[in-house]
């Protein structure tokens, strides 16, 4: 469980530790002594980068970003780290988006998809948790009616949040139900209405017909509902979050990226091509399974986490 004592920052650095701290190593080989940076560095670097699940393109781009930066005549594993970090930072910073459903027109619809297990539920929650607490209301919409499960769980955290819930029997048609539940935000004067989907259903055609159904008839009442269609992806998975990214992002459409699980993960540099790939920026990242485990991406700490360096000066 997450203890609200300690920063977020140290348990995505902690989570990130194995991810940092192989790369840590390999700078201290691949810079070992004060021999210059020559182009056989670089080049080991860049495979560093890509061992580290950032992809051939971002790993290219960051050695080049940081073969630019300057060094001093004493160049330690610091400096080496701080620029790498620094290149990381600067391909990252573009990629930032913000997350703020108070901001928008009411009831501020946000839809939830990916693939069973990626933290949608869970993101769902958390959000729930923390608009509750800045005094919203929030309506959680079970729109995962595929799963008996699936509706508990997050029956639990609506409870624990404080925030409403609607919900339907297992195999109910989940875009009947998001049409009803915003007919009601409506009515009733919510800010926002949360909807969970599905992960899987009996194949992925299937899926996307169901996603793209809940979108028609969320459209039907207000053109531009969903204002937020968030993408969640599991860090865990590594590369096979860009698969993820290519078919939602390209079959249903996404605003925002929500990557989690960076506090578990030596594959959080995923993050970096994914960031990239997308044509959404990423808005949020997942440090644990806890209420206060839900971050808004910033990319400049989230790059020196996955060097392995300390807390960004604020
Ligand atoms: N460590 C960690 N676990 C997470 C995070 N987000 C979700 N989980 C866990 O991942 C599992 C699947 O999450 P869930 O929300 O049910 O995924 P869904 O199938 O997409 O709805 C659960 O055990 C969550 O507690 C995170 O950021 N860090
Ligand atoms: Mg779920």
């Amino acid at each position: 469980m997450s203890d609200p004592k300690r920063g977020w920052f140290s348990r995505l650095t902690e989570g990130l530790t194995r991810s940092s701290k192989q790369m840590g190593e390999q700078i201290a080989q691949v810079f070992v002594a004060k021999a210059p940076l020559d182009q056989a560095k670089l080049d080991e670097l860049e495979e560093m980068l890509i061992e580290a699940d950032l992809g051939p393109h971002s790993a290219a781009r960051i050695t080049a970003r940081f073969s630019a930066e300057s060094f001093g005549k004493n160049v330690d594993d610091n400096d080496i780290r701080e620029a790498l970090s620094n290149a990381i930072g600067e391909e990252l910073s573009a990629r930032e988006g913000v997350f703020a459903p108070l901001s928008g027109p009411k009831p501020y619809v946000v839809l939830f998809i990916g693939v069973n297990g990626s933290g949608k539920t869970t993101t769902l929650g958390k959000i729930a948790t923390d608009l509750k607490r800045q005094g919203a209301k929030v309506l959680i919409v079970a729109g995962d009616t595929f799963r008996a499960a699936a509706v508990e769980q997050l029956k639990v955290w609506a409870d624990r949040a404080g925030a409403d819930f609607i919900g339907r029997p297992t195999g109910s048609d989940a875009a009947g139900l998001a049409f009803d539940a915003l007919q009601k935000a409506r009515d009733e004067g919510y800010d926002v209405m949360l909807v969970d989907t599905a992960g899987r259903l009996q194949n992925k055609q299937g899926l996307m017909d169901e996603l793209h159904k809940i979108i028609r008839v969320l459209k039907k009442l207000d053109p531009e509902a969903p204002h937020e269609t968030l993408l969640v992806l599991d860090a865990t998975v590594g590369r096979n979050a860009l698969a993820q990214e290519n078919i939602f992002g390209n079959q249903i459409g996404v605003s925002g990226i929500v990557m989690t699980k960076l506090d578990g993960t030596a594959r959080g540099g995923v993050l970096v091509p994914v960031a990239q790939a997308s044509d959404s920026p990423i808005k949020l990242i997942g440090v644990g399974e806890g209420v206060d485990d839900l971050q808004p991406f910033n990319a400049r700490a989230f790059a020196r986490s996955l060097v392995g360096l300390a807390e960004p000066v604020r």
